[in-house]
């Protein structure tokens, strides 16, 4: 047995799978870096039987191959963010408890001491090439019920945890979205989205590569290069985040007139734009459909399942919706008793289907809490209104989505309080126009300390993902309390002036 996504490669070994850096790989040359890397880690064993191997390669075939070669060798793949500083990485290496760091050679002398520190070992991969045949590498079989991959997720508890989906919930995942969105072998797809989220992982390069579709990868989100890609041949599907079509509408915006024409002729060709990750704007969406003549597809997910939620692929796509459940996945809204709410009636969102998640990694506790009679809860609160979905927001307040990261309020407030200047803080997600909800932070300074805002913020990015570090601070005497002295958090948030300017 092996992974769905190597068998269906086997299907059309010629066609180009990936396109980097203007190199160009086949599924052939796939499946032979793939078992070459796989049977380099099993280095003379049967199967790494579950081993989390961690990996930290820029976008590119070799990342592709190595992510591959984990799942044939029988590992969970564990992916690490390029742009992650050193305390994030050790973090993931330490909570997944991996046995081995794969690290691209341009990142390997930043990881390195990371990874030593947490005992553990680093391979060192130069740019992957088509090796030559690899076939008579023996490589174990890997049933659906195998573990596959950890991503971290941040939530309401202070430390993000690690989602843990097998090879069978992976291919559910990708399985509805190639049905729902018609998904061919001639596709080709931009990839400009981070490898260590679904969005990325499931939604772009797993759908494309199960296809046996053209998964062109950028080494990251730049908005005149991405405009001048779409000029430069033709592509068929887009997917992005909210904040990703903001950028592109400010870069046509500020281009000149001939260059705007150019831009916007070249999205005709494509077939389907996709947007999720948090609720698209709908100014956003209609800006954009003036622009590109595309009316954004809106869909909502989660790291745990997956997606749920999609707007059609023919059909209406309504402004402010996420349309309905995707094939084979079930949806249900619940009040705060668990029944079933009538519709029309908010309530939380509740999942059922082969691409949930089974457990966070080493937490019990946390998945139990995380399920109800066979339910994930999603923590996110919608209503139907003439049968499609609206996104009303989180039940939970110190849940944050900025430029489509999830973050916790609560592990950004752990960090700062060690803060040497910090007496006591409190993180809210304020509405913000480039990234959804941006992180702001409430600090009462210890007496006679004042740290700037600006020193505050790179100490912040030193500690923490960029996308964590808040960007704005509002200094306080004392945090607004309840009775109970819990931060009331919605009357702090309206506290911060709209006008303040971000720190960056
Ligand atoms: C970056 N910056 C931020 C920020 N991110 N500032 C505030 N809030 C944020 N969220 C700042 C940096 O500090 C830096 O400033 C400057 O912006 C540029 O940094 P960057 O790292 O180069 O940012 P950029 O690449 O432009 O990032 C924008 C982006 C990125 C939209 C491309 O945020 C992105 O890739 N988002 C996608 C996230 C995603 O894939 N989510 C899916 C999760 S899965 P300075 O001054 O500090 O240098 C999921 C399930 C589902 O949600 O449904 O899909
Ligand atoms: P993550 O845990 O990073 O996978 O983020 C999942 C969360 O993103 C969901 O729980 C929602 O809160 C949010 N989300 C995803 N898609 C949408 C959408 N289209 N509209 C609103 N929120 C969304």
């Amino acid at each position: 047995m092996e992974p769905g996504l190597v068998k269906q490669a086997r299907q059309h070994p010629d066609r180009t799978a990936v396109l980097a850096e203007s190199a160009r790989f086949s599924y052939r040359d796939l499946l032979r870096a793939s078992a070459g890397v796989a049977g380099r880690l099993l280095h003379g064993a049967a199967d790494l039987e579950e081993k989390r191997v961690a990996f930290l390669l820029p976008p590119g075939f070799s990342h592709v191959a190595i992510q591959w070669g984990i799942w044939r060798a029988g590992g969970i793949a564990v992916p690490l963010c390029i742009a992650h500083p050193p305390p994030e990485w050790e973090y993931v290496i330490r909570d997944s408890g991996a046995c081995l760091v794969v690290a691209h050679k341009s990142l390997a002398e930043r990881i390195r001491p990371v990874a030593l520190g947490c005992d553990v070992a680093v391979a060192v991969i130069e740019d992957a090439s088509p090796e030559p045949d690899s076939a008579s590498v023996r490589l174990p079989s890997i049933p659906p019920s195998r573990r596959a991959m950890i991503v971290y997720t941040s939530g309401t508890t202070s430390r993000p945890k690690g989602v843990v989906s097998t090879h069978g919930n992976l291919q559910a995942q990708i399985e509805t979205l190639v049905q729902a969105w018609g998904w061919q072998p001639q596709d080709r797809i931009l990839h400009v989205l981070p490898l260590h989220h679904v969005h990325g992982i499931v939604n772009v390069l797993c759908c494309a590569l199960w296809s046996g579709a053209i998964c062109e990868m950028l080494p990251g989100f730049e908005a005149g290069q991405v405009w001048e890609r779409f000029v430069r041949s033709p592509l068929t599907l887009f997917m992005a985040v909210p904040t990703v079509y903001s950028r592109l509408i400010a870069a046509w915006e500020d281009a000149p007139p001939s260059r705007r024409k150019v831009w916007s002729q070249a999205c005709a060709g494509m077939r389907l734009m996709v947007s999720g990750s948090t609720a698209l704007p709908v100014h956003v969406l209609e800006k954009w459909q003036r622009i590109s003549g595309h009316r954004l597809l809106e869909r909502y997910g989660m790291t745990e399942i997956g997606m749920a939620l999609s707007n059609p692929l023919e059909g209406e796509r309504r402004a402010g919706y996420v349309g309905t459940p995707l094939p084979g996945v079930e949806v249900r809204l619940v009040d705060d008793q668990g029944k079933p709410v009538e519709c029309g009636t908010p309530g939380e969102i509740q999942v059922k289907g082969p691409g949930v998640f089974g457990e966070y990694w080493r937490r019990p506790e946390e998945t139990r809490a995380a399920f109800t009679d066979g339910w994930f809860r999603t923590g996110d609160v919608a209503v139907v209104e003439k049968g499609s979905y609206r996104i009303l927001g989180r039940r939970s307040v110190d849940i944050i989505k900025t430029g489509g990261f999830k973050v916790s309020a609560l592990e950004i407030e752990e960090v700062l309080r060690t803060h040497p200047d910090i007496a006591e803080c409190a993180v809210v997600g304020l509405p913000d126009r480039e990234w959804g909800e941006c992180v702001a932070a409430a600090l009462v300074p210890r007496s006679g300390r004042s740290p700037s805002p600006e020193r505050l913020r790179l100490w912040a990015k030193a500690r923490l993902a960029v996308y964590k570090a808040p960007q704005r601070f509002l200094r306080m005497d004392s945090l607004p309390r309840n009775l109970m002295g819990k931060v009331n958090k919605r009357e702090l948030a309206k506290q911060f002036p709209p006008e303040e300017s971000t720190a960056s």
